[in-house]
């Protein structure tokens, strides 16, 4: 399938890659790229040679938020009718993990574009925001509820009332990152990190990601129950036979991901 707004790749076995490719417009979140994400990603989802997903964009923007020119002009009513930047970025279909990795500016939709994803890889040049403040508006895809729930309250609402923005480092403090590297390193450990998640079995994998995600949407009793739930199906798993049975024939485990 051939893209417009985005490049696709398979940077190391086992990882499908999506590149947004709006570099003049800062990868700003239009609906044709944003379908276009999803269709890939929904490809490499149904792939069975994909165990693991980066999303990414340039080396100077993730993506500077939801397309304002695209918005401007809209009004209510178009906003309400037309699938939204939330209806697009379904990221609860994706059932691999998909790993954001960050260099440049991620604001608005970009922030909670990277925030939907399993995990953050950044550049050290990672700028993360929640500027919508600045044009009458809130965040709507994600910002109030994941960033406040990935930092806290009193730095969420210095985000998000103030145009705080958080360097790499910060965002590393923070807890909203899970590493930082320098530019020229920061896309090979998103892909390394990826590839460590596909090798594993896609089965667990599967299990284990939607158990996390429960966890953010559940009391704690019914987070335990689907984790047992889950547990209890992977037990049941070919590669649970294979991933013990390796272990006590001291030798790597090959799965079938059935
Ligand atoms: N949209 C459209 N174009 C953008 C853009 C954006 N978000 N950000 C940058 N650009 C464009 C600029 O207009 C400029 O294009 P030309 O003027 O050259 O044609 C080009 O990218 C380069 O930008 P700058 O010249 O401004 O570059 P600088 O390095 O000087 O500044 C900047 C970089 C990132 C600080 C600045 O561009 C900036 O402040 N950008 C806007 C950031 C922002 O406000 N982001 C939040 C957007 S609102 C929804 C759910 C969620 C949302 C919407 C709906 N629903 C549920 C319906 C999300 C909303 C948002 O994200």
């Amino acid at each position: 399938m051939s893209y417009e707004n985005i490049i696709v790749d398979q940077p190391a076995p086992g990882v499908g890659r999506v590149r947004l490719n709006r570099p003049r417009a800062l990868n700003a979140l239009n609906s044709a790229l944003m379908d276009e994400v999803m269709a890939a990603m929904a490809g490499f989802d149904a792939d069975s040679e994909i165990g693991a997903m980066i999303l990414t964009g340039d080396d100077k923007a993730f993506a500077a938020g939801a397309d304002i020119k695209e918005m401007d002009g809209k009004s209510q009513i178009d906003m309400l009718m037309s699938r939204s930047l939330v209806d697009r970025f379904d990221i609860e279909s994706i059932s691999k993990p998909i790993i954001a990795a960050v260099s440049g500016y991620a604001l608005g939709g970009g922030c909670e574009v990277a925030m939907s994803c399993d995990m953050i890889v950044a550049s050290e040049t990672a700028v993360f925001g929640q500027p919508e403040i600045n044009l009458g508006i809130i965040p709507g895809a994600g910002g109030t509820q994941r960033l406040t729930r990935a930092v806290g309250k009193a730095l969420a609402m210095e985000i998000m009332l103030t145009d705080r923005k958080l360097s790499a480092q910060e965002a590393l403090d923070c807890g909203l990152v899970n590493r930082v590297a320098p530019l020229d390193e920061y896309m090979d450990l998103a892909i390394d990190i990826s590839q460590k998640a596909a090798r594993r079995s896609q089965v667990a994998i599967r299990l284990t990601k939607e158990a996390i995600n429960k966890a953010y949407e559940t009391s704690l009793s019914e987070g335990l129950a689907l984790e047992r739930r889950n547990f209890l199906i992977a037990f049941g798993s070919e590669d649970k036979a294979e991933g013990m049975r390796a272990f006590i024939e001291k030798r790597r485990a090959e799965w079938k991901n059935r």
